[in-house]
């Protein structure tokens, strides 16, 4: 089933340089970006994307780091999207994180762990609601979708 799932890269991807090999890395599985804006956050809304852990010691300083420098925020498209992206983004802590996801290549500590993605089909509707006006959402086809995702039925 196609589904929409939103992406932020962090601010230390930004400041790492790593905006384009992250993204890139969607991009070649074959998502499709239909929302994308460099964003410099402001402590509501740092607030409310992170208002499941609120009552969590790490609280402040997570609102203190997403705020810190602009972030990328990327709403990306596909079937199973919202899986998928999970799958390749890795475990919370990259410790724990496998080699070949974004974590496991790319980061080293649970504080600066590159990207947030939507966890779940109600999560990735209320986040991208959070980030994205409606019409900042581009439905778009591809010529090479034929490719990725076969012959339209
Ligand atoms: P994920 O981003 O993998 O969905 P969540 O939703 O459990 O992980 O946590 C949100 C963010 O909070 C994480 N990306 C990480 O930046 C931060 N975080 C989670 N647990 C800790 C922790 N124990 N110490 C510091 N930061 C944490």
């Amino acid at each position: 089933m196609t589904e929409r799932t939103l992406v932020l890269v962090k601010p230390d991807a930004v400041q790492r340089l790593l905006v384009g090999r992250i993204l890139g890395r969607f991009e070649e599985r074959g998502l499709k970006i239909v929302g994308l804006k460099l964003v410099q956050v402001d402590r509501d809304l740092a607030e409310r994307h992170y208002a499941v852990h609120r009552d969590r010691p790490f609280f402040p300083g997570l609102v203190a780091f997403i705020t810190s420098g602009p972030l990328v925020a990327a709403a990306l498209e596909g079937p199973g999207a919202i899986a998928m992206v999970r799958a390749m983004v890795g475990a919370t802590r990259p410790p724990e994180a496998a080699p070949g996801t974004i974590r496991g290549d790319l980061a080293i500590e649970t504080g600066q762990n590159l990207i947030h993605a939507s966890d779940a089909p109600e999560t990735a509707i209320a986040e991208l609601a959070l980030w994205f006006r409606p019409e900042e959402l581009v439905a778009y086809g591809r010529d090479l979708d034929r490719w990725l995702v076969g012959p339209s039925t």
